[in-house]
């Protein structure tokens, strides 16, 4: 696909729109489905034809695709359904979509007595009207740093526990009151393992309600009752590559915990942000496939389910040029998706952003030799990559599930 315009790139895209809504639309989508019609048949096309919906290749094997998105004023240049040439992408190969931040306690609960749902609505109301399913991210991230200011210097009262309870379970029930049906998954929980020794981290909140432990039980108790259809997920970023040893430790001691327990948790999210690693340790890819199989198998043996939440790529420690650049990242992403998609209790995968001109990474972590980041599946010119073939690929030779 190198050399085409971006307004060829475009004209693509709407090509596959057409393709993605004429006939592979989520089966579990909640919304109905509006726009011009009647809708042309689709060109009959292989899985891994450039033109192919992602999400129909993903259907082929009995999974989804889907990508992040974010709110934004019609026509700004953020990663938002807002924007033409972004919404394209996400109509051409998604069958779920999840809100990248408005659904945060940060950005949709400005105090203790407020909600703001005005974004996420925006956000759910032109998914429905794709026929797109969308995830809530998340009822609760359970960090000090994540939550909102106001959470973490509230006054929780002479009886914390009751106090810390009712802010907790208010905003769960709220969220999950309000959307009903149209979110089918939540990210219950989000990050709460110290990936530095294990352990769970403390909030205000948490302390308040009694413990990290028994706030989480909390929140999922809470979620389940809120929303008895809904898969209710953990979701965290224990990652493949070395130095993750800690990090896969206190997740499996927290699945266990809630199994444990009861508290009824459905799936690990494995958010998946990749780093790639050395040249010199390139030959190690069999051991981290190997290291993570024991992981992911020792979560499937507890009756967990998977999804890829967030995937992408951080490119480092590859030369600068962009073909050797984006072959790398894509044969990584591959080697990757190969072990997880052998997994039949995974069926979503998400990835954190379709393209890298939105991506997070590049304020978060710019590369040291100043060349832009390339974690996406398309580039910022909205022009498909390597890594986008890899998904199809992967899709393709994945095993079927029913
Ligand atoms: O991509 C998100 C970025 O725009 C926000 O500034 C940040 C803080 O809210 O969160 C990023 O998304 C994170 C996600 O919510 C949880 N897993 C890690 C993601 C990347 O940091």
């Amino acid at each position: 696909m190198s050399g085409i315009s971006r307004r060829e790139g475009l004209m693509i895209a709407a090509g596959m729109v057409l393709t993605a809504c004429a006939g592979s639309g989520p089966s579990s989508a909640t919304g109905t489905m509006t726009g011009p019609s009647p809708t042309p048949a689709p060109t009959p096309t292989s899985p891994t034809s450039p033109t192919a919906s992602l999400n129909s290749a993903a259907r082929a094997r009995g999974m989804r695709f889907g990508s992040t998105y974010a709110w934004s004023t019609p026509g700004a240049d953020r990663g938002s359904f807002a924007n033409p040439p972004y919404a394209a992408l996400l109509e051409a190969d998604c069958g779920i979509l999840v809100p990248e931040n408005e659904m945060k306690w940060q950005f949709l609960r400005p105090s203790a007595t407020a909600f703001d749902f005005t974004r996420p609505d925006a956000m759910i109301a032109y998914a429905e009207s794709k026929g797109l399913a969308v995830r809530g991210h998340n009822l609760l991230w359970h960090q000090p740093k994540w939550m909102p200011a106001w959470a973490e210097s509230h006054d929780y009262g002479p009886n914390p526990a009751i106090e810390g309870d009712r802010v907790l379970t208010e905003h769960i029930r709220t969220v999950c009151a309000r959307y009903g049906a149209k979110i089918g998954s939540y990210d219950v929980v989000n990050e709460a393992v110290n990936p530095a020794d294990a352990s769970l981290y403390e909030t205000a909140l948490s302390r308040a309600i009694g413990g990290a432990t028994a706030t989480l039980d909390l929140a999922f108790h809470t979620a389940r009752t809120a929303a008895p259809h809904a898969q209710l997920v953990y979701n965290d970023y224990m990652s493949w590559e070395p130095g993750n040893a800690n990090h896969r430790a206190g997740v499996l001691r927290l699945l266990e915990g809630f199994r444990t327990r009861g508290t009824p948790v459905d799936a690990l999210g494995v958010q998946s942000h990749l780093i790639t690693q050395r040249a010199d340790t390139a030959a190690s890819v069999s051991t981290q496939q190997a290291d993570w199989r024991r992981f992911l198998d020792q979560v499937v043996a507890m009756g967990y389910k998977l999804l890829i939440t967030e995937f992408d790529v951080r490119d480092n420690n590859l030369p600068a040029d962009i073909a050797a650049r984006d072959r790398a990242v894509a044969d990584y992403s591959r080697a990757y998706l190969d072990v997880m998609f052998a997994y039949p209790q995974l069926s979503d995968v998400l990835v954190w952003g379709m393209c890298d001109r939105y991506s997070w990474i590049e304020g978060f972590e710019p590369r040291s030799d100043g060349a832009k980041r390339r974690p996406c599946p398309y580039d910022s010119d909205f022009k498909p990559k390597p890594m986008r073939t890899a998904f199809a690929e992967a899709f393709a030779a994945a095993p079927a599930r029913t």
